[in-house]
């Protein structure tokens, strides 16, 4: 089923004059209202009227994290207090949160879109879902929670962590969807296993993972692990939250709802747009919003675009897997290194489970990688001469996949820190000085 055929399915000539249309009156709305804005195209020479169709949003300006910042809290809102009915945010590593406000429009498009995304993995009124993405200001709990309700499912607001208390719903419930994270997915899989719970008395069928860059040797083993079918699902606070994209059945990237959020690449260097297919950092510009529209918002996440239609009948286009994000990537001894190359040759064998930890150091000027990993029990009480063996060839395929070496290290089972949110995957003690 599609939930929207009317703009999931739309002939692309037509939505592009729709996304024009939109984006006139976005920026007309963003000059008037944010002085950063006007500030911004007055800086650019750009009059809202010199803005006709889509062709013309590479006149635009980029906004970036830091602009967000410099406007902390509420800079950039187009409305006053009083339009605004919620605030969600995401907290960075170091300093401020990054603040957004969402109209009561907002979050009812905010809901469809989320809509959207739970239908294409079938989700109906018959379906029980279990929410264990965080509720509070991160956007992952209340923006599944929203858009479940909009399609009919029976919603349970568990939130993360408390895993007990996850299986024990899990089994007497009868869920037959789990939206969280992947990691996270992945530790109540095991507990599964751990509790000696019969996979039998567990009703799931499918999982919505998202919020955190996984791949797709990390989904063969979730969905083996749960027994399910597991569906990708993208978003950033910036733009909306949890539902920006989804991917359907068919599983070749993520689509984009794009009759509210236009999506571009660019070379993150130049800022040049790159044409569909090339591999680049997403930006978005957001036509609908009303309480903080952003006007090509550099992501930072790196992917690629593919514009063809979808065996599914959607037109909107589709946006790979991230491969990270442009600030999630190491240079080792001058290599760049994304955590998802290694977790996808951790996890393309089968010793191995998906929890890893990779530690940056640097030794008399030497940048060292280590990555410690933990094997299946079974492999623990194996002969050393074996597990010896795994660790060569782990070795071994980083080496001709990285093109640089690593110390490997084999844990057991359980001694790598779990997520009950966002995983933590990189600890790069280079900058702590
Ligand atoms: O993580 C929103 C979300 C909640 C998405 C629940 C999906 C499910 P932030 O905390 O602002 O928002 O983090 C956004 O997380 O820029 C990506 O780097 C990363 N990210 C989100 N979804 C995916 C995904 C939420 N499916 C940042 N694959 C984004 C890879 C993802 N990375």
């Amino acid at each position: 089923m599609i939930w929207n055929k009317h703009y999931e399915c739309m002939e692309r000539e037509e939505l592009r004059k729709v996304q024009g249309e939109r984006l006139q009156e976005l920026v007309k709305r963003v000059y008037d209202a944010v002085p950063f804005y006007k500030m911004q195209l007055q800086k650019k020479g750009i009059e809202p009227g010199d803005i006709k169709d889509i062709e013309d949003l590479k006149k635009l300006p980029f906004t970036t994290k830091q602009d967000l910042r410099d406007n902390y809290p509420f800079g950039l809102f187009a409305l006053p207090q009083s339009d605004i009915v919620r605030f969600h945010a995401s907290s960075g590593t170091t300093g401020k949160p990054t603040v957004v406000g969402y109209t009561h429009n907002d979050i009812q498009m905010w809901s469809e879109v989320v809509a959207r995304s739970l239908t294409m993995a079938d989700v109906t009124k018959s379906d029980i879902i279990q929410v264990a993405y965080g509720y509070g200001l991160f956007t992952g709990g209340l923006g599944l929670h929203y858009g479940a309700e909009k399609v009919g499912a029976s919603v349970i607001p568990i939130s993360g962590g408390n895993t007990k208390k996850q299986l024990q719903l899990l089994e007497d419930f009868g869920s037959t969807v789990i939206a969280c994270t992947p990691s996270y997915a992945a530790y109540l899989g095991e507990s599964l296993e751990e509790e000696k719970i019969d996979p039998g008395k567990i009703k799931l069928r499918a999982g919505i993972f998202g919020a955190e860059p996984w791949t797709t040797e990390m989904r063969s083993q979730i969905e083996q692990l749960l027994g399910i079918k597991a569906f990708d699902i993208y978003g950033l606070t910036e733009i909306i939250g949890p539902g920006v994209s989804m991917e359907c059945h068919f599983q070749r990237g993520m689509h984009i709802f794009e009759d509210h959020f236009i999506p571009e690449i660019i070379n993150p260097e130049t800022e040049e747009v790159l044409p569909y297919g090339e591999l680049g950092e997403l930006v978005f510009t957001t036509v609908t919003k009303e309480a903080m529209p952003l006007i090509r918002y550099r992501t930072r996440d790196l992917t690629r675009l593919h514009a063809e239609t979808c065996e599914c009948g959607r037109t909107l286009v589709r946006m790979e897997k991230c491969v990270g994000r442009s600030d999630d990537m190491l240079i080792i001894r001058g290599v760049n290194v994304f955590p998802s190359q290694v977790e996808s040759v951790l996890l393309e064998m089968s010793e191995t489970k998906p929890h890893y930890l990779i530690v940056v150091n640097r030794e008399n000027n030497l940048d060292t990688l280590e990555i410690q990993v933990e094997v299946e029990e079974e492999f623990f009480s194996d002969e050393v001469k074996e597990l010896e063996g795994l660790r060569q060839r782990i070795k071994s395929n980083i080496s001709s996949t990285l093109g640089i070496s690593a110390i490997i290290r084999l844990v057991e089972p359980g001694t790598i820190e779990r997520s009950m949110g966002k995983a933590k995957r990189v600890v790069d003690n280079r900058n702590i000085q």
